[in-house]
């Protein structure tokens, strides 16, 4: 009989205003809701064969627990840290003591946007970085994602 080992989700995690999606700004974010992200994720990690814990909130040290919960539940973690990426000495730190691979992501390309959008305080913590692709970048960070935790599957 064959017998599966379950793998641990990968946790999506997205920071302050991000539940505001498709609701307000489509011309910098587009028209899609977090809920349409939430199941273009799902989508795409049914076809990787990742379980996908995803979830947002607007407070730093909520973001802060899920990442220190993920360090033994999860498998990795995709981050959209919003506004909290440029400035939170606190997520990078989590995110360093997680010591699961990482990845951040945003929709729009920060450096083609405001000078204070350049700096993430959050990129020396993960494993790399994707941005300007719009949901798109999620999508493109669980193929990363997947790429580190199964390195010897394609996708
Ligand atoms: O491009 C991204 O994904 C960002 O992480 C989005 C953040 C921004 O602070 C980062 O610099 C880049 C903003 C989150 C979304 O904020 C909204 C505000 C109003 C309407 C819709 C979304």
């Amino acid at each position: 009989m064959e017998s599966r080992v379950r793998m641990k989700p990968v946790y999506i995690l997205n920071g302050p205003n991000l539940n505001l999606l498709g609701l307000r700004e489509p011309a910098v974010y587009g028209t899609a809701t977090l809920g349409d992200v939430e199941a273009l994720c799902r989508s795409h990690a049914k076809s990787l064969g990742l379980e996908v814990e995803f979830r947002q909130s607007n407070s730093e040290g909520e973001l802060v627990s899920w990442i220190h919960e993920a360090r033994d539940r999860a498998s990795g973690i995709a981050i959209n840290a919003g506004a909290y990426t440029h400035t939170s000495v606190a997520l990078h730190d989590a995110l360093k003591a997680a010591d699961i691979p990482a990845v951040e992501l945003h929709l729009s390309n920060v450096h083609r946007r405001e000078a204070f959008r350049h700096t993430s305080l959050i990129a020396p913590a993960v494993n790399g970085v994707i941005c300007g692709f719009g949901t798109n970048s999620y999508v493109l960070a669980l193929s990363a994602l997947h790429s580190i935790i199964s390195p010897d599957k394609k996708g």
